[in-house]
């Protein structure tokens, strides 16, 4: 029998610009070096090499891109926008669009040029008018259809605020939290993630008025929500106050959800995390298919098109990830055929690239990075993907 999905189904993969750009300076690789992490350095060199990225992503027959735009590079003053660099990024788009491949482009994924992170990032409330003016910027330069190319329809303003500000605040990881020989992590409070959390949904309220006020109109807006499938007795509250808050809160302000699913979280008495399926990723995330079904049922209520901004595993022998494509996208049907209105998948991620805090070595990509040489190899998965892709569904 053959999956087949909604005709003008979009497939593609997502990157962000922080894990594959290289050479970027910013709060992250400010924190890089005084916490001694791995460095980001000069990550994919994808700043250089988008081209020969975006060939490969032709060549495995997708049809849609997701990035993001740096805003240290388009911002790296107050006030001050550098030309040079918002033509780097119509060019990226150019190319895309001379291949068939729609972009999605990210307006924030988690770096902070370095006066807005001296100003207190987030916490500060007057980031969300910075945000808005460099979201203002970016939509008004990408959309001047110059070499009579379509402008970028699809915007996602943030990416993942949850994950961001639980890692950031609750659990002081990432920055702003300073190293323990500065005397960090000192912005470990809860307080201070419930004032981030709700100073980002109102940036993405800002930022998508101001989206809408250009003069281009079949512009879509939304945000990349990271949401769970929660079981167990407290799975309400959680599916209430992880899942849904953020979205509740915007609910008004976006013309698609964005969807990354990568956990179950089965809660046993007080214990998180009491999963009981044994497969897991090369960084020990559980691999649970069936989740994103759940998800998405959940995601319904919303009555929104969904696209689904990221899915994928760490895995380096890639062992796991055809068959891990396969499965979610059997329960992204399944939801289909229930009536749920998903319109895209995006695998995370085209290349491998910086993950963060851990450094370079997870392997998330369906291209395989040396990262001496800069060879990228393209992972037999990925030829599995692209078959689906081709074919709008697969056998199973
Ligand atoms: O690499 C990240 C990405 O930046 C945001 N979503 C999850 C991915 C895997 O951890």
């Amino acid at each position: 029998m053959k999956l087949e999905f909604p005709k003008n189904f979009l497939w593609g993969a997502a990157t962000s610009a922080h894990q594959v750009e290289g050479g970027n300076h910013n709060d992250w690789s400010e924190w890089e070096k005084a916490t001694g992490n791995e460095e980001s350095g000069r990550a994919c060199d994808h700043y250089n090499r988008f081209r020969e990225d975006f060939d490969i992503a032709k060549q495995l027959g997708q049809n849609t891109h997701r990035f993001s735009i740096e805003w240290s590079r388009i911002e790296p003053e107050e006030g001050r926008f550098d030309e040079k660099e918002i033509a780097h990024y119509q060019e990226a788009i150019n190319v895309l669009r001379e291949r068939g491949i729609e972009p999605f482009v990210t307006l924030w994924h988690w770096t902070l040029p370095i006066w807005v992170a001296k100003q207190g990032g987030w916490e500060n409330k007057k980031t969300i008018d910075d945000f808005a003016r460099y979201c203002d910027k970016i939509v008004r330069s990408l959309s001047a259809d110059e070499a009579g190319l379509k402008s970028v329809a699809y915007w996602i303003t943030l990416n993942e605020p949850e994950i961001y500000t639980m890692n950031s605040y609750l659990r002081g990881k990432w920055p702003p939290a300073s190293p323990t020989s500065q005397g960090g992590p000192q912005k470990k409070s809860f307080f201070k993630f419930l004032k981030v959390y709700r100073n980002l949904a109102n940036a993405h309220k800002k930022a998508y008025t101001v989206i809408h006020s250009t003069w281009v109109s079949d512009t879509q807006v939304g945000i990349a929500k990271n949401n769970s499938y929660f079981e167990g007795w407290l799975a309400p509250i959680l599916n209430w106050g992880w899942n849904n808050w953020f979205l509740n809160r915007i609910s008004q302000h976006q013309d698609f959800i964005g969807l990354n699913y990568y956990f179950h979280n089965r809660i046993k008495g007080f214990k998180l995390n009491q999963n009981n399926n044994k497969q897991v990723s090369d960084i020990g995330w559980e691999i649970y298919p069936e989740g994103i079904y759940h998800v998405l049922k959940d995601l319904k209520k919303y009555n929104k098109p969904i696209y689904i901004t990221e899915n994928g595993v760490a895995d380096a022998k890639d062992i796991h990830r055809e068959k891990f494509i396969k499965e979610h996208l059997r329960w992204v049907h399944k939801a289909i055929s229930k009536g749920v209105d998903v319109r895209g998948y995006f695998y995370w991620s085209l290349l491998d690239n910086f993950e963060w805090d851990k450094g370079f070595w997870p392997r998330f990509g369906l291209v395989e990075m040396d990262y001496k040489t800069m060879e990228r190899r393209v992972r037999p998965s990925a030829y599995e993907y692209a078959k689906i892709v081709k074919e709008n569904g697969f056998e199973i």
